[in-house]
């Protein structure tokens, strides 16, 4: 049988690399698109190189960009994918307050323009748009948890932006019959989460403050309180929408939700420290406009994708820990 053709936008990012390590195990080609940058930023996908000797090289990487169109329509013409991951954005939503803009550029109308070059160039293709929880805005969250008929009401440029692309890969499946589906994920963490999000942030830090390369850890609002699920169990969901006869629309996360301070404690109880005494705040990291409260009803998913998520809160912070105990090492080796 002939291998499919997956083509993954953000190939780089968290996600990116979780996704290309499940399609490359199913036997996928992965061609994924990255940004030049004058340092290197493919270390989440190294390691596929460096076991092709046992798989065979699979993965091919293109230079491109979700605000060159012309880039897009030729690389979607010459590799005529079967399956459009698009993962790419300025995915910080507190860094979207500072790049609004560039932020609608890039995560809003990028995604237009990749629509564009697949209605142009591999229309039979199926797509699946990164769609986020921050399109809720966590003002008025329902008992059970966000589902798929809830009203968005976005708080950040970045959440702004993200609305934007749903409704555009709403708008091209229902005006052009395409196969395009939003997947509404929750937050999604792993050792391969970027540094600056809260979740890494902290176990980063942890990491560090335990074998004295750190004193303090910086943060803003501890109150705010997310659904976090295992972004390794998250890929998952975004595959199983595009093997599905019908696009659709699908909400994916875990239902349960917890504070930053839970994070801290159940953190920091894993090094036996009292997050208390390393924690200072800097108002830098508040956001303008906060979402508070966030909490996914993945009903849907569960019942049409089969969906599930197996880890638990605890078991995500301790994996994180370890990590980046194991990170700590290794740069207080490379110090001394
Ligand atoms: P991430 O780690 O920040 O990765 C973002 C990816 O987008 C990186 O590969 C980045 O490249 C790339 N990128 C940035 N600007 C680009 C541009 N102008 N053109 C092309 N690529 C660009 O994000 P993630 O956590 O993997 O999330 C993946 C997607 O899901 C994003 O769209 C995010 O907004 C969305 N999402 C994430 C979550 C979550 O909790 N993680 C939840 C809901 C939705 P570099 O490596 O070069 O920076
Ligand atoms: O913040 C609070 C912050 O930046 C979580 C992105 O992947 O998920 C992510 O967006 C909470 C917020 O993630 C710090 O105010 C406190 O309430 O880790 P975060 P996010 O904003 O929820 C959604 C679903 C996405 O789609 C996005 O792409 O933590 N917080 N102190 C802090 N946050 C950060 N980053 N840094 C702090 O020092």
């Amino acid at each position: 049988m002939k291998k499919k053709k997956a083509f993954i936008t953000g190939i780089t990012g968290q996600d990116g690399s979780w996704l290309a390590d499940f399609l490359l195990e199913k036997g996928y080609e992965v061609h994924g698109m990255v940004r030049r940058s004058s340092s290197f930023n493919t270390q989440r996908i190294d390691h596929i190189y460096q076991d092709s000797h046992v798989h065979g090289v699979r993965m091919f990487l293109h230079f491109g960009d979700l605000s060159d169109s012309s880039g897009l329509f030729k690389l979607l013409h010459q590799i005529k994918p079967d399956e459009i991951y698009n993962l790419g954005a300025q995915s910080h939503v507190r860094v979207s307050f500072d790049q609004p803009e560039y932020t609608g550029e890039v995560t809003g109308i990028g995604t237009l323009k990749l629509l564009e070059a697949m209605r142009s160039a591999c229309p039979k293709a199926k797509f699946y748009q990164a769609s986020s929880s921050e399109l809720y805005g966590g003002l008025d969250c329902p008992k059970k948890g966000y589902n798929e008929k809830s009203p968005f009401y976005p708080r950040s440029p970045y959440g702004v932006a993200k609305l934007y692309s749903f409704w555009a890969a709403k708008n091209y499946r229902e005006a052009y019959g395409l196969h395009i589906s939003n997947g509404i994920l929750f937050n999604h963490e792993s050792e391969r989460r970027g540094e600056t999000f809260v979740t890494r942030k902290i176990t980063r830090a942890l990491g560090r403050i335990k074998l004295g390369l750190q004193k303090e850890l910086y943060l803003g609002n501890l109150d705010a309180q997310r659904d976090w699920g295992d972004a390794k169990e998250f890929v998952r969901g975004m595959w199983l929408m595009l093997q599905q006869k019908k696009a659709d629309d699908y909400v994916i996360a875990t239902g349960e939700t917890y504070s930053v301070k839970d994070f801290l404690k159940v953190a920091f109880d894993c090094a036996k420290l009292d997050w208390k005494k390393y924690v200072k705040f800097d108002a830098r990291y508040l956001r303008p406009t906060e979402v508070d409260y966030l909490k996914g009803d993945s009903t849907k998913a569960r019942r049409v994708l089969g969906w599930r998520n197996e880890t638990s809160f605890e078991q995500l912070v301790h994996r994180m820990v370890a990590h980046d105990m194991e990170m700590a090492v290794k740069e207080k080796k490379r110090d001394a």
